[in-house]
C-alpha cells in the first residue's frame, strides 16, 4: 500500500563533516539506489515517466494560446501605426479633415466638444455601414460612364492596399456617433449584419434616367458655379445671385445630393469652400426654421454620409449660434436669430410664430445633442413639442397655423390646413417618433389624431376625375384649395404605414399621389401651380383643377417627387417612376436656362411663355433632384428608409435604432 524510502544521516552527511562533492553524491545515490528492492525501483521508475508525460502533455496544450498571444502582440505592433495615423477614418478620396476649430466663430456658449474617434472599429446596429463594401464600388461605377474604368481600377487597388478604407459614397457612422440618444448604452448587434448581406448582392448599375438627373443636377451646378458662388441663390437669366443668408444656402444645401449622385470633384470643391468659406460670425439675421433645415441638416447629413468631421464642426458651429431664439418667455422660439450678435426676435409685425417653423426643427437639433453628447438642444426642440401637444385650440388633431412666443397659444384660431405654414408639424410628428426608435408615443398619438383630423374635416374628392385630396377648413367652412406643399403627405403617410401603422393610410397615400401627378398632367405645361382648387360639382368643359392668376407660378419644388419616390419604394409600381420622369423632363423643357441652371416660372398655363422668374431655389439641388435620382434607383439600399429618416429638406438622419 505504501513505500518508505529511508536515508540514514551518516550517509548523507559523512562522518566527520559536510561533504558535497559531486563525485560523492554520484556514488552515493548510486549505492541508495542499489539498495532499494526491486519493486520500489519499478516504482520510482513508473513515477518518473508518468511525471514527464504530463510535462508533454500540459506544454502542448498551453502552447497554441502562448503562441497566439505573442503574435497577437507582434500583430498589434504591426497595425499600431495606422490607427491613430488615421488612414481609416476617412475616404482617401477627400481630403484630410480640417482641424477642429477651423472657421469657428467665438461663440460664447460653445463649449469644447468631444469628438468622434475616427471610424475603425466597427460598432453598434449592424445595418450602419462603417466598413468599405462592394457595394461602395459598385456605386462608384453608376455615376458617370467615362470615370467607370478608372475609379473601378481606383477602387480595387484601395481595396487592397486598405482594407478599412471607408470608399467614396459608402455612408458612414462612426462608432461613437452611436444610434441611441446620449442616456442611452450602445446595443452590440445581435443578427448577421445586414451591411455583409448587403454586400453579397449584385451591383445595381446606375440607369439611363438616374444619369439625366445627374446631367440636370450638373447643368444646374454650372450656373450656380459661373454666376453665383458662395451666394444663396443663383438667378441664372440675369447671371448673377441673390442673398437670404448670405451662407452658401445652395452649395450647403446640395452637398449631400452631390455625395449620393456620386459627384466627386464637385463635392470636393464644395467642401473646400465650406472648410475655407462659410463663416457663420456674421451679423446677420435668419430664419431659425429654414436655417435649421437646410443648413444644420444639410451639415449633419453630409457629415453621417462622407464622415468628415469639418461637417460636424460646422454643425456644431450653427447649433449653438441658433440657440438664442428659444430665450423667449414661453420657450416657444422667435422666427428671426442674429446668429453673430446672438439675439432672436418675432417677425417686426407680430409676436408670433409659424407652428410649421417651431416644430420642425426638432429631427436636426435632437441628432445634433446625440452627436455631441450635449443635451441642451434637445431639450429645446423637445419642449416645444411637449407644449404643444398639450395646447387647446386643435380641432382633431389639426393645428392653426401661429403661436405667440410670450403666452404660448395658438392664435388666429380656427383655420386648419396641411399646407403653408402647418404641413411639417404633421411630417415630424410621425419622423421624430422614428428618428426616436418609435418609443415616443405622444408624438405618435398627435400624429394618428391629426390623420384622423384630415379625414374628417379636410379630405373632398373633385369632379370629373373623383381625386382625393386635402382642402382647408376657415371657421367652419370647407375651401377645395390645395397647396402644392401638400403633396408632402402621400410620402408621409406611405411612410407610416411602412413603420406599421394602418393600411388605411397607404390606401389614402395612394389617391392622394394620384391626385398630386394630376395637379401636373392637367396643367399646359404639366408642372403644378403653386396652389391649385379643386371643382367639387361637374361641369361641361372643366378638369378638376382649377387655376387662379396669382397661383399659378412653380418654385421648382419637391414635394410631389418627394412622395412619388417613397411610393415607388414601398410599392415597386413603376408608373410612379414613370410620373416623375415625365415632371423631369417638362421642368427640362420650361425651366432650364441654357447658360447653366433652372428657373421658376410665373406661367404654368402658358407653354410659349412659361414667364422666367429668374431664380433657382436652393431646395431644387437640395431635394428635388436628390428625390427623382432616388426614385429613379432600384436600389433600396441608396439611403435606406429603415435606416435613415429625411428630415423636410430632404436631408437624410439616421433612425437612432434601426430596423
Ligand atoms: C422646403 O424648404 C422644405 O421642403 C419645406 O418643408 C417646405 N418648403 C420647401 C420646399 O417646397
Amino acid at each position: 500500500d505504501f513505500i518508505s524510502i529511508t536515508l540514514s544521516p551518516e550517509e548523507v552527511v559523512g562522518a566527520g563533516g559536510y561533504n558535497n562533492s559531486k563525485a560523492w553524491r554520484r556514488r552515493s545515490c548510486w549505492r541508495k539506489w542499489k539498495q532499494l528492492s526491486r519493486l520500489q525501483r519499478s516504482v520510482i521508475l513508473f513515477l518518473f515517466a508518468f511525471l514527464a508525460v504530463c510535462g508533454v502533455i500540459s506544454y502542448t496544450s498551453m502552447g497554441e494560446p502562448w503562441k497566439s498571444v505573442t503574435n497577437k502582440s507582434l500583430d498589434d505592433q504591426r497595425t499600431e501605426p495606422e490607427i491613430p495615423g488615421l488612414k481609416l477614418a476617412n475616404p482617401a478620396v477627400l481630403p484630410a479633415p480640417q482641424k477642429a476649430d477651423a472657421n469657428l466663430g467665438n461663440y460664447p456658449e460653445l463649449s469644447p466638444q468631444k469628438l468622434p474617434k475616427p471610424p475603425y472599429v466597427r460598432r453598434g446596429p449592424s445595418n450602419l455601414q462603417i466598413k468599405p463594401s462592394r457595394r461602395d464600388v459598385r456605386l462608384k461605377t453608376r455615376h458617370d460612364s467615362s470615370r467607370v474604368v478608372e475609379e473601378v481600377v481606383q477602387a480595387d487597388k484601395e481595396e487592397k492596399t486598405e482594407k478599412s478604407v471607408i470608399s467614396w459614397r459608402g455612408a458612414v457612422i462612426e462608432p461613437d456617433q452611436s444610434t441611441e440618444p446620449p442616456s442611452i448604452k450602445i446595443k452590440e448587434p445581435e443578427k448577421p449584419s445586414s451591411v455583409e448581406a448587403e454586400d453579397q448582392k449584385e451591383p445595381v448599375p446606375i440607369n439611363e434616367r438616374q444619369m439625366a438627373v445627374i446631367e440636370a443636377f450638373r447643368h444646374a451646378w454650372k450656373g450656380y458655379k459661373d454666376f453665383a458662388w458662395g451666394h444663396d441663390e443663383l438667378k441664372p437669366l440675369s447671371k448673377s445671385y441673390s442673398e437670404w443668408f448670405g451662407l452658401g444656402l445652395t452649395l450647403i444645401d446640395a452637398l449631400d445630393t452631390m455625395w449620393i449622385l456620386g459627384l466627386k470633384e464637385e463635392f470636393e470643391e464644395a467642401r473646400k469652400w465650406v472648410a475655407n468659406d462659410l463663416v457663420f460670425d456674421k451679423n446677420v439675421d435668419v430664419n431659425l426654421f429654414e436655417s435649421t433645415i437646410r443648413i444644420l441638416g444639410g451639415l449633419l447629413s453630409t457629415y453621417h454620409l462622407s464622415g468628415d468631421s469639418l461637417f460636424l464642426e460646422k454643425a456644431k458651429d450653427i447649433g449653438n449660434r441658433l440657440m438664442p431664439a428659444f430665450k423667449t418667455p414661453s420657450k416657444i422660439p422667435y422666427s428671426d436669430v442674429n446668429i453673430g450678435r446672438g439675439t432672436a426676435h418675432p417677425p417686426r409685425w407680430t409676436s408670433d410664430s409659424t407652428v410649421a417653423e417651431v416644430t420642425s426643427i426638432q429631427l436636426e437639433f435632437r441628432e445634433l445633442s446625440r452627436l455631441t453628447g450635449d443635451e441642451k438642444f434637445q431639450k429645446a426642440v423637445d419642449e416645444v413639442m411637449k407644449h404643444v401637444h398639450t395646447l387647446s385650440g386643435k380641432n382633431d388633431g389639426l393645428v392653426p397655423m401661429f403661436i405667440n412666443t410670450n403666452s404660448g397659444q395658438f392664435t388666429h384660431l380656427g383655420v386648419y390646413t396641411l399646407g403653408a405654414r402647418a404641413d411639417s408639424y404633421y411630417e415630424y410628428l410621425l419622423k421624430q417618433w422614428i428618428q426616436g426608435g418609435k418609443k415616443e408615443n405622444e408624438l405618435l398619438e398627435d400624429y394618428m389624431r391629426a390623420i384622423e383630423g384630415v379625414k374628417k374635416h379636410l379630405l373632398q374628392r373633385s369632379q370629373p376625375k373623383k381625386l382625393t385630396f386635402v382642402g382647408e377648413l376657415a371657421h367652419g367652412h370647407f375651401s377645395a384649395k390645395m397647396d402644392h406643399l401638400v403633396c408632402f403627405l402621400p410620402g408621409t403617410l406611405a411612410l407610416g404605414a411602412h413603420n406599421g401603422l394602418t393600411a388605411d393610410h397607404m390606401k389614402l397615400a395612394e389617391a392622394l399621389i394620384e391626385t398630386c401627378y394630376q395637379m401636373y398632367a392637367q396643367v399646359e405645361t404639366g408642372l403644378s401651380p403653386e396652389i391649385v382648387h379643386f371643382n367639387l360639382h361637374a361641369q361641361k368643359g372643366h378638369k378638376d383643377v382649377e387655376i387662379k392668376p396669382a397661383d399659378r407660378h412653380n418654385l421648382l419644388r419637391p414635394e410631389t417627387v418627394e412622395s412619388l419616390f417613397y411610393m415607388y419604394r414601398f410599392t415597386g409600381d413603376k408608373k410612379y417612376q414613370d410620373w416623375g420622369w415625365e415632371i423631369l423632363q417638362n421642368f427640362n423643357k420650361y425651366t432650364r436656362v441654357p447658360t447653366g441652371g433652372y428657373t421658376s416660372i410665373n406661367n404654368v398655363q402658358n407653354p410659349s411663355n412659361p414667364e422666367p422668374r429668374d431664380k433657382m431655389e436652393s431646395f431644387f439641388l437640395g431635394e428635388t433632384l436628390k428625390y427623382m435620382f432616388l426614385l429613379f434607383s432600384d436600389d433600396i439600399d441608396l439611403i435606406n428608409l429603415d435606416k435613415y429618416v429625411f428630415n423636410t429638406e430632404a436631408h437624410p438622419l439616421p433612425i437612432w435604432v434601426p430596423a
